[in-house]
């Protein structure tokens, strides 16, 4: 099929999401169109089903802020009619699936009919779309969209009870490909580079906002590094990167806590990880989680959203009140102290994302792009 992408090309689960998607349908056959404001951080040309279209913003002294939606669906209407795409799948609500239902309008006026599928991804929904602001434009834009898929059962129930919702939302899991994380495919897993034989090594990975309780991380692995010989590697870039780099300064664990900035590398980097440490607020999936078990690290997570869905409390990790950094450190040095109880954890982690393979979910996004167009 012919398959137009809109997502945002950041370091962000949705983006990351959207980009494995869009390279594995092209490894596939199908012609796959990338429609977004810079060029995705995971995307590679590898295929020639493959393209990206840049959507370019106008500067212009009467805006304060740039009508990205407008030049999106402008990109949008261009991109379909050039190569005649059957379906766009916007991920993340804000501002895709308005842009895309513009898009449709506009096209329906030149007797186009392009089907739209909206991938809804976390706080799209919980913490940004169901705000006055944005709720009434989120909740029409979604019920416009031909077919809507959220990451995790906790997601839809979040959506239903947070708007009114006239269509099926249809449950696709994230994807992993795990083999891309085995330690055989991957070169260099020399944990010497960062960490002493003795040493344990934690990791976390985000983009260091407020929901993801940056802070409670190091007041975890503060509380570990006690017990356990240890470091800790904060993986990504955010707002509360300064705030929670003081943290670690002011508690004196300044030298065992490496910050690794924004990286590409991140299958390499939890090749050496014991344990992932996840404290979210909220998280609809949790793709960073899924994405260390498939590299066969324990999980110390919240028990909040659809983490439960994906790290299997007592199996492949264990998962805690929201705030309870005494309960995650403790689970960790249970998990840290005793290589045959962390070997077990990190063999089940492994085997649970058999459950989230991409060769099971992407038939059902094949399956959701045909039922468009089945009456
Ligand atoms: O909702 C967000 O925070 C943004 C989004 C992103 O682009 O990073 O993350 C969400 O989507 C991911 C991919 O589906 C999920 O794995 C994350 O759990 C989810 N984040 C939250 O719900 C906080």
């Amino acid at each position: 099929m012919k398959i137009g992408i809109v997502c945002y090309p950041t370091f962000g689960g949705s983006g990351v999401v959207a980009t494995e998607l869009g390279m594995a349908l092209a490894d596939k056959g199908h012609q796959v169109h990338f429609i977004t404001y810079n060029q995705p951080v995971r995307l590679d040309f590898i295929s020639h089903h493959l393209h990206f279209h840049e959507v370019v913003l106008e500067e212009y002294p009467l805006f304060q802020y740039q009508p990205y939606e407008l030049a999106l669906s402008s990109k949008m209407v261009e991109i379909v009619k050039r190569y005649q795409l059957e379906v766009l799948h916007v991920h993340y609500a804000i501002p895709h699936a308005y842009a895309a239902y513009m898009a449709k309008k506009m096209l329906a006026e030149k007797g186009i009919n392009i089907k739209v599928v909206t991938t809804l991804h976390g706080t799209d929904i919980t913490l940004v779309g169901s705000h006055p602001t944005y709720k009434t434009a989120v909740e029409f834009s979604i019920n416009q969209s031909d077919v809507v898929t959220a990451v995790s059962k906790n997601l839809r129930e979040d959506t239903l009870r947070l708007f009114n919702i006239e269509k099926d939302i249809q449950v696709v899991y994230n994807f992993i490909d795990a083999e891309k994380y085995d330690q055989g495919h991957i070169e260099d897993c020399q944990r010497s580079a960062l960490a002493a034989p003795e040493e344990r090594i934690l990791t976390h990975v985000s983009n260091f906002r407020p929901v993801k309780r940056t802070e409670d991380v190091i007041k975890i692995f503060y509380k570990v590094q006690q017990e356990i010989p240890s470091k800790l590697l904060m993986v990504g870039d955010g707002p509360e990167r300064k705030k929670v780099e003081r943290l670690a300064k002011e508690l004196g664990i300044k030298d065992k806590v490496l910050f690794l900035g924004n990286s590409n590398e991140v299958a390499k980097i939890l090749c050496y990880t014991d344990v992932f440490l996840l404290p979210s607020e909220t998280e609809s999936f949790g793709l960073a989680a899924l994405e260390a078990m498939a590299a066969s690290t324990a999980v110390i997570s919240t028990n909040t959203g659809g983490l439960p869905e994906v790290n299997i409390h007592g199996e492949t990790g264990f998962l805690s009140n929201l705030g309870d950094v005494d309960d995650m450190a403790k689970n960790a040095i249970y998990l840290l102290k005793d290589d045959a109880v962390l070997n077990t954890f990190k063999q089940n982690a492994k085997k649970r994302t058999q459950v989230f393979s991409l060769k099971n979910i992407l038939p059902e996004y094949e399956k959701l792009y045909k039922s468009c167009y089945v009456k």
